[in-house]
């Protein structure tokens, strides 16, 4: 009997095996990352929804194929890491394919080809690359356009200003602090015919195909769906009309939205998503916190500790991560170490979003708060510690019973202080795509190019929701005094 289990597992276990492998080499739901805002490849609508050539394309090729999506669109720089380190299968976003991605990149057929061009405003004189000499000109980190732009640079000497997403930059440009802006063809004369103040004096310069792409070597299959997806929507008409949705001159959709000009329409419109926005600030500032608190506590004990091992221990930690900026913290924990651990095992380990937020924003809270803790427990007079020690009781007892009443009184203050500061610094955490309370307004500002009253608007959000959560900080502080 045994003997005959045995050969059943045996049997059984290369079939399971099987099974689990394919299971994780074919996905049936692939994540793809894109551009937050680059129409008309991909753009908000009036509804809030993201649409575009690319959206609708790769809508319609997961349909052709019969596998799910799921798609993110945290800006071209941030997509593009996403794909590196294994948090998504792959990227559509108006991609173009250069020699030097294809390193990294395997991509598919084409689907359009784009040249890069030099946007300026209507009232400006440059009308050559001669004339942008001293000049400043914008253009997106990681683009094909950056690569054009480094690569003339010495030959027309301008200087070079980049930004992590489109609206910052036309922003820039609408407000002078740079003279010009280089991007993709189709985007720049998209945004006029929508009635942006620009025009576009040189002829471009090709960049290349634009196509689909996937991490070099991973998701094979996904690339190949992609492929005869996209053959299949060419054959039956299909590609076509999404392509004439969008580019054709009596085309209907539009980037910008009815009543977008006043801060009450502004409202109106994007109140859900702000709130949406505001709640994962407030989740994210309140679950860093609290696990903060528990970690700083711990460390700030350990740096008043009699033991000199467990000083040195809280020293370090306070050192390391009070020495590096929160940013880098966050990228670090959301791109750097899945990449880290794929180059060791093989195995894409992606981290959520959210989490990795938090943790950059715990870890960096938790160092502040550790001080404010030694801080606290020093401020209270050594000889009670001694007094209380010659007494026979405990160092654990007199710091509970003696010591930690008193320090505590003091270090509320500070406390309230550290979490105000955390919910501030939730906005840094917004570059590694997280789309938090700020993140949405600037892909609001994307879309309609308010920044004046949307980055208002942002501002009494956070002083109103600041102002309220201190008052109620500085109530439970009293009650506890
Ligand atoms: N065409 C740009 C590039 O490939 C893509 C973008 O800006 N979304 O670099």
């Amino acid at each position: 009997m045994k003997k005959k289990i045995l050969a059943y597992l045996l049997i059984l276990f290369p079939i399971f095996s099987l099974g689990l492998v394919k299971a994780d080499t074919e996905k049936t739901k692939y994540v793809i990352a894109s551009d937050s805002s680059f129409a008309p490849f991909v753009f908000q609508d009036s509804s809030n929804q993201y649409t575009g050539i690319d959206m609708d394309l790769i809508k319609a090729i997961a349909e052709d194929q019969g596998f799910e999506i799921e798609i993110t669109n945290p800006g071209f720089d941030a997509a593009i890491n996403a794909v590196q380190s294994g948090q998504a299968d792959g990227i559509i976003a108006g991609m173009s394919v250069t020699d030097a991605r294809k390193e990294t990149f395997d991509f598919s057929d084409s689907y359009y080809t784009a040249n890069t061009i030099l946007g300026v405003k209507e009232s400006s004189t440059i009308s050559s690359y001669e004339d942008l000499n001293g000049k400043t000109v914008g253009v997106k980190n990681g683009t094909a356009s950056q690569t054009f732009l480094n690569e003339n640079q010495s030959k027309y000497g301008y200087k070079i200003k980049t930004f992590s997403d489109a609206a910052s930059m036309y922003d820039s440009l609408n407000t002078g602090s740079i003279d010009a802006v280089m991007d993709d063809e189709p985007v720049i004369k998209y945004s006029i015919s929508q009635g942006q103040k620009l025009k576009t004096p040189i002829a471009g310069t090709p960049i290349g195909e634009t196509a689909f792409a996937v991490k070099k070597g991973s998701n094979p299959e996904l690339l190949e769906k992609f492929n005869k997806g996209l053959a299949n929507l060419k054959a039956n008409g299909e590609f076509q009309k999404i392509l004439d949705k969008y580019l054709a001159s009596d085309s209907t959709t539009t980037t910008s939205t009815a009543d977008e000009t006043t801060i009450w329409g502004l409202l109106k419109n994007n109140y859900k998503q702000l709130l949406n926005g505001l709640g994962i600030t407030l989740a994210l500032a309140l679950v860093s916190f609290a696990i903060a608190i528990f970690i700083g506590i711990i460390f700030g004990m350990f740096s008043v500790s009699p033991y000199k091992s467990l000083r040195l221990i809280s020293e370090i930690f306070v050192d390391v991560i009070r020495g590096i900026p929160l940013m880098i913290l966050a990228a670090f924990i959301f791109w750097g170490i899945p990449n880290f651990i794929e180059s060791l095992t093989g195995q894409q380990s992606p981290i959520n979003d959210f989490v990795a937020g938090t943790i950059a924003l715990s870890l960096n809270s938790a160092a502040y708060i550790a001080e404010i803790v030694r801080g606290g427990i020093k401020a209270v007079p050594v000889g009670q510690m001694e007094a209380s020690r010659s007494l026979g009781i405990s160092y654990g007892k007199t710091m509970r019973k003696i010591v930690l009443p008193q320090a505590t009184k003091l270090m509320l203050p500070n406390f309230v202080n550290q979490f105000v500061i955390a919910l501030k610094d939730t906005t840094i955490v917004s570059a590694i795509g997280l789309v938090e309370l700020f993140q949405t307004g600037k892909i609001i500002i994307a879309r309609n190019y308010q920044s004046f009253k949307m980055y208002a608007i942002l501002a009494v959000f956070y002083l109103v929701i600041i102002t309220l959560l201190t008052r109620l900080a500085k109530r439970l502080e009293k009650r506890i005094q």
